[in-house]
């Protein structure tokens, strides 16, 4: 009784050694089913890659060659992008040496004998280096992280177009600060969650951005200029950067803000001079005139319970 017992439980034991793939590591005696084994995961990896591929539109593989960046439209891209790319690499180059050491030390030193192995502690040399390598690689990442900071960070005394950016729950407020030019008064655009509204940029040309908030943290996110900045209440910013590409793209507020928080999306709107011009004088005869960034204005939405928004 108890022998048939433990034959059964030794047959359900191989097999869960057999289905997570122990087998192959201590019974080194069958290669055949190894191999049909491994083949199998090859071809379930083959046929997932090619489902995975059939699927992609040409857009998608353009967009896999970028290794999944949005096609840059600003001149702070290539410092930012080249940043990220980079810092993956150094964390790929690592993580191969790692996952090769452990690989090595698991087949170098795997148990050979019930003799337990020869212990050894205190290699000063070893411990010097794994303390320093952390420090080395921190380092350069550090610097690289401050240069290309620094350079997509650079203001410049006369952009060509200033933009007030402003973030309020749930929509974005956008004033041209065209005051001083031949339309003679700021004008702007506003929106709100049921209306998205559109930032209107002049291609290379530099702009400026004075960001601020009124009510809570939001974020000015426009993948494909890729460059993001906080919105703090009461700690207006400002950054600068150049269109360099024609086109209609994504903006959002990168920050959970509230409860419309993923209503907060904007489109930039990426056009010549001439374009840019017409817009503005559109927002002027269409009485958009002035710049808004209190409280008050700014609300263009009330939350639930407040009367207007509630329902939605
Ligand atoms: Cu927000």
């Amino acid at each position: 009784m108890t022998d048939a017992r433990s034959a059964t439980t030794n047959e359900r034991l191989e097999a869960e050694r057999e289905d997570v793939g122990l087998d192959k590591i201590t019974a080194p005696g069958r290669h055949g089913r190894t191999a049909r084994w491994s083949r199998r995961v090859g071809a379930v990896v083959l046929a997932l890659t090619a489902l995975a591929l059939a699927g992609c539109t040409p857009d998608q593989m353009d967009q896999w060659s970028r290794v999944g960046l949005p096609e840059a439209a600003s001149d702070r891209a290539p410092a930012m992008g080249n940043l990220w790319v980079n810092t993956w690499i150094a964390a790929m180059a690592i993580g191969v040496l790692v996952w090769g050491l452990i690989i090595w030390a698991i087949i170098a030193y795997r148990k050979r004998s019930d003799a337990a192995p020869r212990q050894t502690r205190y290699n000063l040399p070893l411990e010097i280096l794994y303390t320093t390598v952390p420090f080395l690689i921190i380092g350069v990442l550090f610097y690289w992280t401050i240069r290309v900071q620094n350079d997509v960070q650079e203001m410049s005394d006369n952009p060509d177009v200033t933009v007030d950016v402003v973030g309020q729950q749930w929509s974005w407020t956008f004033n041209y600060q065209t005051e001083d030019t031949e339309l003679g008064t700021d004008v702007h655009d506003i929106g709100t969650i049921e209306r998205v509204p559109r930032l209107y940029l002049p291609v290379n040309q530099k702009v400026r951005f004075n960001v601020s908030s009124p009510d809570v943290i939001h974020s000015f996110w426009v993948p494909a200029f890729y460059f993001k900045r906080d919105l703090l209440p009461g700690q207006p910013t400002s950054f600068e950067l150049t269109p360099t590409k024609e086109g209609v793209f994504a903006g959002k507020c990168a920050e959970l803000c509230g409860t419309y928080h993923s209503a907060m999306l904007f489109e930039v709107h990426v056009v010549s001079e001439a374009e840019y011009q017409a817009h503005l004088q559109d927002l002027k005869d269409r009485g958009q005139v002035g710049s808004l960034y209190g409280h008050a204005n700014q609300r263009t939405v009330t939350g639930p319970g407040d009367g207007e928004g509630e329902g939605r």
